[in-house]
């Protein structure tokens, strides 16, 4: 027995800090194609092992290979890039306008374009994401149309939530996207709801649960599966490991289990894990997740691998907490990358057409913020009307708010 009577008080410490070599190899990564595909209706404890594993379908030379490839044509496959390509060219446009000072606030999704974008078009009209700030692609790949999205940002007069939601945090539920809400984890026990509700009135929609790595420590991703296996809710329960939770890293969350996808298999919930910066790899795993769900089969939790190459959010600086080449170590590569050079192996793109395409994303972007910015932002032009601020909370206005609205003068 080691130091009987001695406690010993254990914190988690990342590999390497600031001023080190960033270090990966404890990350194992099977190869592309290697991690078999189950029936949807696979017994959970049959499946366990995938909980440890990663689900890849590109291989290093861009090719897609292995039992989860072939699901998407050529042409969705060129739609998945663009889109991927518009959100990093949304983010690099919106975290400037937030250095100068047209924004208070923004989040980007650099590295990690692939979650959402594919597992949007896995998704069918109706279903509901709740999802976190990171998810923007959700609606990028769903068409909603990113004047609307930066009107948000800016807080105008154009604003769809009248200036009442942080900048980034988005709602629409004709794109179903949950309003976004800070308090993390809460997005799994509505998600949770949200399906039972669907389920209980004989609905055919099903719901998608978002958290981070980070979050999953909150209890609420704990009573969300406990309800979730229960119940067999039709929900996919996503948990995006982005190895980061703004400056803390992922082992604290983590703790113990392994992996983020092991913390499903204690209730009984299949659980799998996959290459979050492979498009075709997350689409794949997202549609077998949703097909269990509108099946009836119960829920499925899947932890994308992946890395948050940017800040946190536009008030943090990585380099007080990691190595500043972190992100050039991580073995996954990057998403527009890889799917570039699938599509450019497959003869249906080039350099030069990539070339092309990002200069007509710049184009679209920026058309659509100045007319954006032409309703007003953070400091100058349009703004929501105050009276707005009274409005859309209750049926009927109490009392006092009445009061408050008159001695406003709106
Ligand atoms: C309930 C709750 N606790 C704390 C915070 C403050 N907070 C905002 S983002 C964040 C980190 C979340 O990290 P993770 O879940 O890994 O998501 P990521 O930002 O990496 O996408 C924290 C602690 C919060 N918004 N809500
Ligand atoms: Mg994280």
């Amino acid at each position: 027995m080691a130091d009987a009577g001695m406690l010993r008080f254990h914190v988690p410490e990342p590999e390497v800090r600031p001023g080190g070599t960033p270090d990966f190899s404890n990350v194992t990564i099977p190869k592309a194609g290697s991690v078999p595909r189950p029936e949807i209706d696979v017994d959970p404890r049959t499946i366990r092992d995938m909980a440890f594993s990663i689900i890849r379908v590109l291989n290093r030379a861009g090719e897609a290979v292995g039992p989860w490839a072939g699901l998407l044509t050529d042409e969705e496959l060129l739609q998945g890039l663009r889109h991927m390509m518009t959100l990093r060219t949304f983010d690099a446009r919106m975290q400037m306008a937030q250095r100068q000072g047209k924004t208070s606030f923004y989040m980007q999704h650099l590295g990690e374009e692939a979650v959402s974008c594919a597992f949007r078009k896995a998704l069918q009209p109706g279903d509901m994401n709740f999802p976190t700030y990171r998810q923007a692609g959700l609606l990028i790949a769903d068409g909603y149309p990113m004047v609307m999205m930066m009107n948000q940002i800016y807080s105008n007069e154009a604003d769809p939530l009248k200036g009442r939601q942080l900048p980034i945090m988005y709602s629409s539920k004709e794109h179903g996207f949950f309003s976004i809400s800070g308090n993390l984890a809460t997005q799994y026990i509505q998600a949770v709801g949200w399906a039972m509700a669907s389920a209980i009135s004989n609905d055919s929609r099903i719901a998608a649960a978002w958290i981070g790595d980070g979050s999953t420590a909150e209890s609420d991703f704990h009573a969300a599966l406990v309800f979730a296996s229960t119940y067999k809710a039709p929900v996919v329960l996503n948990v995006v490991n982005n190895q980061w939770a703004i400056s803390t890293f992922q082992g604290i969350a983590r703790g113990g289990s392994g992996t983020f996808a092991a913390r499903g298999l204690g209730f009984g919930i299949p659980s799998l894990r996959v290459d979050g910066n492979d498009y075709l790899a997350v689409h794949a795993v997202a549609k077998w997740g949703i097909e269990r769900a509108r099946r009836n089969l119960g829920p499925t939790l899947v932890e994308y691998v992946t890395y948050r190459v940017g800040a946190h959010s536009s008030s943090d600086d990585p380099s007080a907490y990691r190595p500043k080449a972190e992100s050039d170590a991580w073995p996954l590569g990057d998403p527009v990358v890889r799917l570039k050079n699938h599509l450019i192996h497959k003869g249906v793109w080039s350099e030069d057409r990539h070339t092309q395409a990002e200069a007509e994303i710049l184009a679209t972007v920026i058309a659509a913020q100045k007319e954006a910015e032409s309703h007003g932002t953070l400091h100058a032009g349009g703004k929501p009307s105050t009276r707005d601020m009274f409005e859309g909370v209750y049926a009927e206005m109490p009392p006092h708010l009445r009061r408050q609205r008159q001695q406003a003068g709106v």
